[in-house]
Formats: structure tokens, sequence, C-alpha cells
């Protein structure tokens, strides 16, 4: 492994790959039932061949009742039958191999769905063999099991505290889940509760059991054997959890209790990594991929995470640059301060210089269109802001994602009511929100900016009714947008963001100090200019961005230094050395 790790510092495949993330049922439908499916993704790949992109990253495909879009999984070993077969996903896997790309899976195992055979095994008593796979408690000593959720019980289950929860709650501890409500549910059957740190469809896996950390691995090397090249591992720091499991400071609201500091990275969470690494990956060739989604990440646990020597992931995502705009929660929108996404980013580069490795990402399924949040969607500033966006980030040393769609600057939905809005965690905020007496056109406000929905709804093939994503009723509507916004039109068009972007991957292919060059941030203080320098051997990158809709001076010293130096690429053509236009951004390159 000390060898392995050594190689890998150097000279790893992915550290000059682009990531290109799909979510599958909002990709492309091959059958017309409305929802996107793997042989709509197979008839597609010569479009992502053609944007330059190594890996494909497919959000889970297993079978799933879909309470949050697949990541609630009922079976490992197969393929939902909404999105196909096992034989469709072979064919897939080998026509991305066929055109020299590779594909990586979503590993969601910090929870499986409540329909899993082992949860219903776990479920069917205090003596089930699969008891500890999961988290059971009794109720808490002196609360009211029978007293908060009366009423809203369904299928035996009872919601622990979505009405009147907080300290009289019966519930084993007072954590609060993601997707709003108790991190509990109580089972009637047995009197006891359950964790789930997401929806009470998704209870959390107790990997302090060696028997779940071996299936965990089993079903790992299953899919490997098949043929995949890597995983992505849905919040994998939080699969250790203080088994103590102790009451958390309360939060702003005061109904529960923030577990973060118990289960965020919890006491084994490296023991596990490290355990899963020698078990799955060890002795297998290089081109697997393995990144942690990791919320809550510290960099100084990241590092850990990413030291190759250690021999557990080879890049995690980290959540801090796309939390500097939440104000008291993800749902209350505050501007963001360049200075600080650059505080941000700036530190996370240093950090992992010498040891580990970044992922670089504005988007993925849970977060708001990148032109939406940090550019400007509008129709004047709309390519230039989304090319610019997408140049400051692929020039960061890290390797870079791209959401579906991303590649197009496909922008947040206006989504009109409540009733628009599918997610799960997007639904169940509004129900606690509004009930807490929160305005409704405000909480909407918020959904609008912030919800899961602005990334999943359809990719924008072309212009025609559904943007050639079905020819039936799309599961959620396609943005309107898709008239101008869409692909047929983005790759007609040179300056489109589309063909940006294909020229970013194509740079990060051939020039080397994209890859290995080290990072210097300049005018770290610059409200409105992003810059810095990529430094390899004897070429010098300067990446000169202007994060405003109006004309900025460049400073006169670095305007003087680098009036004379090529562009390598630029996002507003021919340049004036002493001013950048809005939103524009250009890579000088000096030898
Ligand atoms: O997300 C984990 C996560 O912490 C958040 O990004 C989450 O989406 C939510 O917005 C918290 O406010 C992962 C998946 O990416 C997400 O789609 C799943 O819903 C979640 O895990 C549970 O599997
Ligand atoms: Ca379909």
């Amino acid at each position: 492994m000390a060898l392995d790790g050594l190689r890998d510092a150097h000279d790893a495949w992915w550290k000059s790959a682009v990531v290109y993330q799909i979510y599958p049922r909002s990709f492309a439908d091959s059958n017309g039932d409305g929802i996107g499916d793997l042989a709509g993704i197979t008839a597609r790949l010569d479009y992502l061949k053609e944007l330059g992109v190594d890996v494909l990253w497919l959000s889970p495909v297993y079978p799933s009742p879909q309470d949050d879009n697949g990541y609630d999984i009922s079976d490992y070993r197969d393929i939902e039958p909404l999105f196909g077969t096992l034989a469709d996903f072979d064919r897939l896997l080998a026509s991305v191999h066929e055109r020299g790309m590779r594909l990586v899976m979503d590993l969601v195992v910090n929870h499986t769905s409540d329909e899993h055979p082992w949860f219903r095994e776990s479920r069917e008593g205090p003596n089930s063999a699969k008891r500890d796979w999961y988290w059971w408690r009794p109720a808490r000593k002196g609360g009211d099991a029978t007293g908060e959720g009366a009423g809203s019980e369904s299928a035996g289950l009872v919601s622990a505290g979505s009405e009147s929860a907080g300290s009289e709650s019966a519930a084993p501890n007072n954590w609060g889940s993601f997707f709003s409500g108790s991190a509990w549910q109580h089972d009637v059957a047995s009197g006891e509760y359950y964790l789930h740190l997401f929806s009470p469809k998704q209870p959390d896996l107790n990997w302090e059991n060696p028997q779940v950390r071996q299936a965990v691995y089993a079903l790992m090397r299953w899919w490997l054997d098949r043929g995949v090249d890597g995983f992505r591992m849905d919040v994998i720091n939080l699969i250790s959890k203080d088994p103590d499991l102790p009451d958390g400071a309360l939060h702003g609201d005061g109904l529960y209790g923030d577990g973060s500091p118990y289960y965020i990275c919890g006491p084994r969470v490296h023991e596990y990594l490290q355990e899963m690494h020698r078990e799955v990956f060890a002795g297998r060739p290089e081109r697997l991929l393995t990144v942690g989604e990791m919320p809550g990440v510290t960099l100084e646990h990241a590092r850990l995470f990413t030291d190759p020597a250690r021999g557990e992931v080879d890049m995690v995502f980290q959540f801090e640059h796309v939390g500097l705009d939440f104000g008291r929660s993800k749902f209350d929108v505050r501007p963001l301060r360049l200075t600080d996404l650059k505080a941000s980013l700036g530190r996370w580069q240093s950090g992992l210089a010498e040891v580990g490795w970044n992922s670089l990402y504005w988007n993925n399924h849970d977060q708001p269109r990148i032109v939406s949040r940090f550019g400007d969607d509008g129709p004047e500033h709309r390519v230039r802001s989304a090319t610019m966006l997408g140049t400051v980030l692929h020039l960061h040393r890290g390797t870079p994602y791209v959401y579906q769609g991303e590649e197009l600057g496909m922008t947040n939905a206006p989504f009109a009511s409540i009733e628009d809005v599918h997610d799960i965690e997007a639904r169940g905020h509004y129900a606690q929100a509004v009930r807490a007496g929160e305005d409704p056109a405000r909480v909407l406000d918020g959904l609008r900016a912030r919800g899961r929905d602005n990334a999943r709804t359809p990719m924008q093939w072309d212009a025609s009714e559904h943007a050639g994503f079905t020819t039936g009723i799309p599961w959620l509507p396609v943005n309107p947008n898709h008239t101008t916004i869409n692909a047929a039109a983005a790759v007609a068009d040179p300056e489109s963001v589309y063909h940006h972007y294909r020229r970013l991957i194509a740079l990060r292919h051939s020039e080397p100090a994209v890859v290995h060059g080290d990072f210097t941030m300049l005018l770290a203080d610059d409200e409105r200019l992003y810059a810095f320098t990529r430094r390899y051997r004897d070429t010098t990158l300067l990446v000169l961005a202007n994060f405003t809709g109006e004309a900025v001076p460049v400073p006169a010293d670095l305007a003087a230094e680098w009036a004379d130096v090529p562009l390598v690429l630029g996002n507003a053509g021919p340049i004036d050395a002493t001013v950048l236009r809005p939103w524009e951004a250009r890579v000088h390159r000096r030898v």
C-alpha cells in the first residue's frame, strides 16, 4: 500500500480528469414515460464525448421506492425498473468504455431504504438477527411515547415529534433530521425508535456492526467486478456515530438539537474508510476513482481522508464554499461576499497543496444552478457570467465536476407555487416553516433560490416541447427557457457556454500547469475581481475574472506585467489590458 500511495501522489490519472455528473431521472428519457433512464443516457454518450469529459458519475440507479429520488436504496445489486435492467446497465457501461470514458456509481450506504430486506428483517423485533444493523433505541425515560405524533400514524409508524417535539419528546435524543422533523421514527410494534438522519424512509445503518461493513464491501466488490470504475460515496463522513448518541445543542427554532458533533467525521470514520480501502480497493488496477461526499468536513479531516499514504479516498466533496451565502439556514438567502469565497477556496487550495487533493464543483443535484446563484442569469449576462464561473473553477488545482446542464448555463426554475415543488427536503422545510408561522410567500422565495429541484428540471436538449428530454410528460416540468437555452443551440454556437466548457476541459488535458501547477491567490481583499496564478516548471498561468456586471479596471501593476502575455482562453473577445468587461474572465500563459 505504501507503494500505491507513492505512485498515486504523483500522477494519478484522475488529476487530469474532468467528471460529469448525470442525474438519470432528468437526463434523457428513451421510452416516453417522462422519466430519464439508462437507455436514454447510452443514446447521448457522443454528446458527452464531444464535450471531452473523462468520467461519468451516475446518481443512484438501484431499485428504490424513490422517496429521495433513489438515495433510498432497497436493493444494492440490481437496477431500478424505471431506469431499465442490468442488461441496459451493462450496455451503457460497455458503450462508455468503448469511448474511452469511465463510469462511477453512487454508493449510498450511510442508510438504506426502509424497504430494503435488511431493514424489513431488522424491524421484525428486538430479537431479529439484523436488529443491530440499524440504530434502534427505546423511548427516552420519562418521555411520552404516545403523546406526540399521535394521529399521524401510518403503516404502524409514528413520526417522532412532527407536531410537538422538543424537550418533551420521547425520542431517544433531540436530534433533528436533515429533512425537517425529528431524526427518530417510532415503531409501534416494538415501542422502540430507529434513527434516520434523512427521511424516515432512510434508516441509518449501524457501521459499528462488522456484518454491516462486510455486507457493504461485498456489494462494492460486486459492482467493481462488473466493471465500474469507482464510487461517489454519499454522506460517507456520517457513517460513524458516537454510540452514546448524546443530545445536541438546540437549534434556533428550539425544537430540535444539532447532533452533527456526534456524527460528522465521527470517532471511527477513518478506521472504516481504511478498512473499506483494504477490503475493496487494494490490489485492484489503478483505474478506479473514489470521492467521498462529506458535508461539514473540515480541511484538517479532508487532509487525512485524501492523504494517499493512508488509503482512504482519492478526494472529498467539501461544502464550505456552497454555504457562504446561507443566513440562518440554507433557505435564508444572504448575498455572497467575493472575499469570503476567495478566502475559503484559497484555504482549501493551500491546505491540500502538499498532501491530498481537491475536488472542484459549483453544482450537483442538491445545489441551485450556479449562474443563477453567483452569476447573472438574465439574457444580457448569462453566457458571460456562466463562462466566467466555469473558468475560475476549472483553473483551480483539483478535479473539476460538471453537473448536467451546467455546461449549457442552465438556470434555476421559476416554480409558481409549492404544488410545483417535488423534492422531499423542500416540501418538509415548507411545511415546518409555515407551521411555525413564517410567511408562505417568503418561504417559497427561499425554495426558489435554494431548492434542490432547481438542479433537477430535465436536461434541455433542444427547443421542442419538452426540450427533447421526453416524448411524454416529464416528471418535473422543463424550464420554459429551454426554447433558447438548449444543447442543440449551444453546440451550433461557438461562443456558447458549452464550447467554453469544452475549451476548459481541453486546456486541462493539454496544459500540465492546470493539473499540477501551484496556486497563488492575488487580490485577496478585492470584492470584485478574482485573480490567481498557477505555476508549473517554466509555465505561469494568470487567471483574472470579474465577478460583477460592471467594467472593472485591472490593477495597474497586474495590467503592466501581463499586457503582452498571450491569452490561452477568454470569454469576451479581444481584450483591453487595463479593464475587465462585465463578467469577463481571462487566462494568460507565460513561458
Ligand atoms: O446529500 C447530503 C447533504 O448533506 C446535503 O447536500 C443534502 O442534499 C441536503 O441538501 C441537506 O440540506 C446527499 C445526497 O447528495 C442527497 O441528494 C441526499 O438526499 C442525501 O445525501 C441523503 O442520501
Ligand atoms: Ca423512461
